[in-house]
């Protein structure tokens, strides 16, 4: 059985445990940590996504895959080697009003520490003006919001807006993210970047803070 097959079993049935053996045994013999996200959770879960609009899978489903998830990223987040210092920038993130859906806003925040940013993770759920408040506090460089849910997409604009309306928007980059948005949407509403996967935030993330220094 592949590696792909057993995890997807394990992520359907909910046996976090299984799962995490399985990942510590891959991650043993070599298996990229990135690509048992991007190339085996990920898909796992847009299937398991895409059987619940099917009506094939429940909530429940849903649910015990998503635990399994976050086990399996919790053991590669222990594995991969962390920076030592915190001054690659500084990025207040989290996910959107009324918007529960964090996985890959947790893998997004994970490979900016272990890339050596300062990160403050807001959870989920989070008001617009609060990602501002907290990017003014922690004096930011970045704001990064995520968003799984078409009904919270919108409040990525309002974050921009209300930016622009307190005259603040240049003292921030905003990127956006999530399954539902994409570089057409982050274009029209505004936002500095948009990104298909974690690693690639990782990289937008890097640009901008180039441009940032050197500016
Ligand atoms: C797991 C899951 C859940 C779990 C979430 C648990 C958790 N802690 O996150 C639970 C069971 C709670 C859940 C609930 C619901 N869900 Co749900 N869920 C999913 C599912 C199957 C997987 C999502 C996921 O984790 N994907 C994997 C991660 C790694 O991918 P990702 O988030 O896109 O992140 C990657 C990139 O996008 C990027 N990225 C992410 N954020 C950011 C941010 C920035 C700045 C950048 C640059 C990049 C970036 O990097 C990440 C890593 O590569 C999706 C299906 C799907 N195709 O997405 C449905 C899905 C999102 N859910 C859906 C729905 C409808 C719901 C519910 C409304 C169901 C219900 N009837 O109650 C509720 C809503 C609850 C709420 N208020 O939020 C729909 C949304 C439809 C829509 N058009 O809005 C989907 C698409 C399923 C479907 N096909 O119908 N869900």
């Amino acid at each position: 059985m592949s590696f792909f097959d057993e995890l997807q079993e394990f992520m359907l049935d909910g046996d976090d445990e299984g799962a995490v053996e399985l990942t510590e045994a891959a991650l043993e013999e070599g298996m990229d940590p990135l690509d048992i996200i991007q190339k085996n959770m990920v898909p796992i879960l847009d299937d398991i996504g895409e059987q619940f609009s099917r009506l094939e899978l429940f909530l429940p489903d849903l649910v015990m895959a998503s635990e399994v998830a976050t086990a399996v990223k919790e053991v590669i987040a222990s594995k991969l080697e962390k920076s030592d210092s915190t001054d690659a920038g500084r990025v207040v993130i989290g996910t959107l009003q009324g918007d529960v859906h964090d996985i890959g806003k947790n893998i997004v925040a994970t490979l900016l520490e272990v890339n050596g940013y300062e990160v403050f993770d807001l959870g989920n759920d989070v008001p617009p003006y609060t990602f501002i408040e907290t990017a003014r506090k922690e004096n930011a460089d970045i704001i990064a919001m995520s968003s799984l849910l078409t009904t919270s997409m919108p409040y990525m604009g309002e974050v921009i807006n209300t930016l622009e309306g307190l005259g603040c928007r240049d003292q921030f980059k905003v990127l956006v993210g999530g399954g539902p948005v994409s570089q057409n949407y982050a274009d029209m509403i505004g936002a500095d970047g948009y990104s298909e996967d974690a690693n690639e935030a990782v990289i937008l993330c890097d640009k901008i803070m180039t441009e940032i220094k050197g500016a």
